[in-house]
């Protein structure tokens, strides 16, 4: 049996910290099964969601949702259990939400880009009693790598399919008309889903988040974003992410009476089309996928008529993108510096342009507290770059069931050490300057080194790895794996097919391998990663150099 909201098992804010956001106002005693429920009654007939030809209203959107919790109910799924959760971005994910919060079941917000090897491990760390996919997607058989991942989790108990589900529980069938039974409704203090943490070492990081502190997050993203009733929201990135979801994303869109539009696909062939036939005013993206959007606009020589706003997070957008967006999309731009545990900086539609264009945005809350230290951890003045601390009323104090980890990750006052490097303007604004935590930003998709580094040393032919960043003008960084090999150098393909072989997700898999005899070293002999990253970028930059040495793995 699970345990429910184990505090030990997630760790909460003092009691002190409670009441001072609840009396602020910031936590009210609402969870998001709530928040479907009164849009549900202000907005009824209101086109709540739109997915290729399938149109809900609220109402409609409401009535599914409840028929799907009492199905995954009598299914035997209950409050406090959870549940790997890996869909597309299609009805059925917004649905699934909504049904599981209901119940007090807690999703693991897989991406759909997650193999084998992350699902099996999500399932394992938190004894998920259900996998929920899709049948195929994007070319991959979900079903296939769920008969896989049942035969290893005998805690597993249902593999739920939306389509064909073959052998698996089809989610098409749990929506049950019949009268709903009677189950407890969940609090506003406890555990909604997990978020997923960008690194991994190979223990997952899960990020519990609460209903009253995202509802918060929700409610003020929505405010800062400015969105109402009159907004459409197209949801490119996958829905999982935070960013998408809750910033303000398409939570914040159906808790105001907005409309929420589904992209089956990122890109501009797709997004144009739908931007112009739904009249689409807001959307969120990846600096990677603005500049191919910005291309594809230039193309066809006219931007984007009905979109008002274009948030941008995830990775550094540099000055450079960031200047040619409004002219060449023509809507205004909002950049959008957030993570996963909490804190979310934005920059403000009505900022001048020296603001939007040259920073990542100031706190969502006022009650969030920012540090820029070195690493004394003490402070450092305002202008110069350090390392960011944060505390707030929606960023979380500890990791799911890692309190070794947490006491690294969090200072003993409960500030989360972010890994990033920042700079804070007078006026309060962030600007993030680069990063000390060891993962990789492959133009928004984080990737842990330790991660990688660690499957590709289980190769009987690699007696030594590191996995660096290289710079790339379109991705920000993509990976260089350096190699020390075992005897004779092994072929970059059969190091890849060494990684997908573990069932690794396939934006992880390294760009480049060099083989090198040894690696530099630090003063006290620890792997110099700065001089690996000096030595790529190097190359990377030495046109001639590059044709000469190493292998692009990706060809
Ligand atoms: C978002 O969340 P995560 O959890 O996938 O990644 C967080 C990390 C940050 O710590 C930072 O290293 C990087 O991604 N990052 C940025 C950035 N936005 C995120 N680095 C530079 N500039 C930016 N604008 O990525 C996320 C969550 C909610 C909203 C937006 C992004």
């Amino acid at each position: 049996m699970s345990t429910f909201d184990d505090l030990q098992d997630c760790p909460s804010w003092p009691e002190a910290f409670a009441q001072r956001y609840r009396q602020a106002g910031y936590w009210r005693e609402e969870t998001f099964g709530d928040l479907l429920r009164v849009a549900a009654q202000a907005f009824a007939e209101r086109e709540a969601l739109t997915d290729g030809e399938q149109r809900l209203s609220y109402r409609q959107l409401d009535l599914r949702v409840d028929q799907l919790a009492a199905g995954l109910y009598r299914l035997g799924l209950r409050a406090g259990d959870n549940v790997v959760l890996q869909l597309p971005n299609r009805s059925a994910f917004v649905e699934t939400c909504f049904a599981l919060y209901r119940l007090g079941v807690r999703p693991i917000f897989a991406l759909p880009a997650h193999r084998h090897l992350e699902i099996g491990r999500f399932c394992e760390f938190a004894q998920a009693r259900a996998y929920l996919c899709t049948d195929c997607d994007a070319g991959f058989d979900y079903r296939a790598m769920a008969r896989d991942l049942k035969a290893g989790h005998p805690h597993l108990e249902w593999v739920i399919v939306a389509g064909e589900a073959e052998e698996f529980t089809a989610l098409d069938g749990l929506y049950d008309p019949a009268p709903s039974p009677a189950f407890p409704v969940p609090s506003a203090d406890a555990v909604a889903c997990f978020q997923l943490s960008g690194g991994s070492t190979g223990i997952p990081k899960l990020i519990p988040r609460r209903h009253n502190e995202y509802l918060y997050n929700l409610r003020a993203s929505v405010e800062r974003c400015g969105l109402s009733s009159a907004s459409v929201y197209l949801a490119v990135l996958p829905m999982a992410h935070n960013f998408p979801m809750c910033c303000p994303g398409f939570m914040g869109t159906l808790s105001v009476g907005g409309r929420v539009v589904l992209g089956h696909s990122p890109s501009p062939e797709v997004c144009f089309e739908l931007i112009e036939r739904e009249a689409v005013t807001h959307t969120a993206l990846v600096p990677p996928l603005a500049l191919v959007w910005m291309e594809a606009a230039q193309a066809r020589g006219r931007g984007l008529s009905s979109l008002q706003l274009l948030q941008v997070g995830g990775a550094k957008l540099s000055f450079e993108a960031a200047r040619r967006i409004e002219p060449v999309l023509g809507c205004r731009l909002q950049q959008v510096f957030g993570m996963a545990e909490g804190l979310i900086c934005y920059t403000d539609p009505q900022d001048p342009p020296q603001r939007v264009l040259h920073t990542q945005g100031r706190p969502l809350s006022p009650a969030d507290e920012i540090r820029v230290v070195d690493e004394q951890d003490q402070p450092v003045p305002v202008g110069q770059v350090g390392q960011l601390l944060t505390r707030g009323p929606y960023t979380i104090r500890g990791y799911y069931r890692y309190p070794e980890h947490n006491a690294q990750a969090f200072t003993a006052d409960g500030f989360y050490r972010t890994g990033d490097r920042v700079q804070l303007t007078a006026d309060g604004y962030l600007m993030v300057e680069g990063r000390d935590k060891d993962l990789i930003n492959r133009g928004g998709e984080k990737i842990a080194a330790e991660e990688v580094e660690n499957l590709l040393l289980s190769h009987p032919a690699v007696a030594d790895i590191a996995l660096v960043a290289m710079p790339d003008a379109f991705l920000g960084e993509r990976t260089c794996a350096f190699v020390i090999a075992r005897g004779q150098a092994p072929r970059a393909v059969e190091l890849l097919r060494h990684l997908r072989a573990q069932g690794l997700a396939a934006f992880k898999l390294p760009d480049r391998f060099e083989f090198i005899p040894a690696f530099p070293q630090t003063g006290v002999g620890k792997v110099s990663r700065k001089h690996l990253r000096e030595a790529i970028q190097a190359l990377y930059f030495g046109a001639e150099a590059q044709t000469r040495v190493g292998t692009d793995a990706r060809g």
